[in-house]
């Protein structure tokens, strides 16, 4: 083997990561119903190019297909996400159809020997659930179709995740306007948002271990690391304040340090928000999940965004065609981090990966990715350095195994290791997918041979 061979550990768990309303399509299928992203993609001037979600990837009829090809690149593991709409049509009213589509998924995915982690939440909120997640009561309706789900299926899964990137629904949605509701600079909105997923994300872990069921139970957060963008104190103390916002807030209560002073300054206290929620609050978790792309610059500039700041990257950064830029150094120095800080005993990288855009490359580009593989390798090089380091990283999830519904970027950016043709519905390997699968088989790959001249853009 060649000396830049990068083994990793025996057992160590190879996957890839989809969420629903990205892949599955048929939005309103056998009983499910309408919700916020599905009204957010029918409101003009949402969704680039007006695109939708009604068919993307048609997964909720062709699973079977899909969960043959993950048996064929060799996945160990597969992450997805349930449809809180599809399987709750009414605060108390399950949906038996909806929930059947993942008993079905689940035993397509058991069958080919693939472990599924499953995510309760990946942004669609049903929209019986009157005030979203600006109503505390969302946060028990949240909880009643959790347990609805483990009752159902607890058994058929040994990993279940609360909630995915809770940060994009509260700074997204109510901060930046491009998630629903679409809400600019809200700051009392966002701050109840956060606090209400932070007790979605608790009273459903209770109730999983009450339910005495035989996995393990995590959440996953957007982790993209806060570098400093100077030395220059403005900046260190900006790149503070973005660490307590984007990572104290959720990461620090659930460990029981309570929320920094930081959220309150910036949203007020919550309406309705009591004490003793932080020791609700303050569950210990089996794993953390780590959605890493890119590091976030911090450079305090004041009236710049509603964080006062100018994230953008330096010159000559390379980067992915949605401008974020690749800093594969930086998931490993995350991943000690997150270790050491909170002492996690089990972390995942539940997402990492590349986008490449329609608008700006050849389709020959897309198929043939050179910039993914060496992305996907580099990245992987930093997780292993983590793991030399000590931090117990036990898998790694590809975003993403199909290329998919980009949220308010449509269809234009593609994530996927499988290339998707949206008029056919074909699925094929690109390069980076038949270097992933020869990685699977190989539990490593060899950093010499990732390609030399990658096809990234670079920051003017
Ligand atoms: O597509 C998203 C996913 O839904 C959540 N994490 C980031 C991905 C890429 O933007």
């Amino acid at each position: 083997m060649s000396s830049q061979f990068i083994s990793f550990p025996k057992d160590f768990l190879w996957g890839a990561a989809t969420s629903s309303f990205q892949i599955e399509g048929s939005p309103l299928a056998d009983g499910a119903v309408s919700s916020d992203w599905y009204r957010f993609t029918k409101t003009p001037g949402r969704i680039l190019n007006g695109e939708n979600a009604d068919t993307a990837c048609d997964h909720y009829h062709r699973y079977p297909e899909d969960v043959a090809l993950m048996k064929e690149l060799g996945l160990k593991t597969y992450r997805f996400s349930i449809s809180w709409p599809r399987v709750m049509s009414g605060r108390k009213q399950v949906n038996a159809k909806g929930l059947d589509f993942y008993r079905r998924l689940l035993g397509e995915l058991n069958d080919a020997g693939i472990t599924p982690n499953v995510t309760l939440f990946h942004w669609e909120v049903p929209d019986w659930a009157e005030g979203d997640w600006e109503n505390r009561e969302t946060a028990h309706a949240f909880r009643d179709y959790a347990e609805a789900v483990f009752k159902a299926l607890g058994k058929e899964a040994p990993l279940w995740s609360t909630m995915n990137e809770p940060i994009c629904v509260a700074e997204l949605g109510r901060l930046f306007g491009v998630f629903p509701p679409g809400r600019n600079n809200d700051r009392t909105a966002y701050g109840r948002v956060t606090h209400h997923l932070n007790l979605a994300h608790a009273m459903t872990v209770q109730t999983y271990r009450q339910m005495n069921l035989p996995g393990e139970i995590g959440w996953v957060h957007s982790l993209q690391e806060i570098v400093p963008a100077t030395s220059e104190k403005k900046d260190l103390e900006q790149a503070q304040k973005l660490l307590e916002l984007s990572q104290g807030v959720y990461l620090g209560v659930g460990a029981g340090r309570g929320y920094p002073d930081s959220f309150f300054d910036f949203a007020g206290k919550p309406e309705g928000y009591r004490e003793e929620d932080l020791k609700t609050i303050a569950q210990p978790v089996d794993f953390l999940g780590v959605n890493h792309y890119f590091p976030t610059y911090a450079r305090y500039s004041p009236g710049f965004d509603a964080f006062d700041n100018d994230r953008t990257p330096p010159p000559g950064a390379p980067l992915n065609d949605l401008d974020w830029p690749v800093v594969p150094e930086v998931l490993g120095n995350l991943l000690v981090r997150l270790w050491k800080d909170y002492g996690y005993r089990k972390l995942f990288v539940t997402e990492n990966g590349f986008s490449t855009r329609d608008s700006l490359r050849s389709p020959d580009q897309t198929v043939h990715d050179d910039a993914r593989v060496h992305y996907l390798g580099t990245y992987l090089e930093a997780a292993h350095k983590a793991i030399q380091a000590g931090a117990p990283l036990k898998g790694y999830y590809v975003w993403s195994f199909l290329d998919n519904f980009e949220w308010a970027y449509g269809y234009d950016p593609r994530f996927g290791i499988v290339h998707v043709d949206y008029k056919t519905q074909k699925r094929s390997f690109k390069d980076s997918a038949k270097w992933y699968k020869e990685t699977i088989a190989k539990n490593g790959f060899d950093r010499g041979a990732l390609p030399k001249n990658p096809s990234y853009r670079y920051k003017k």
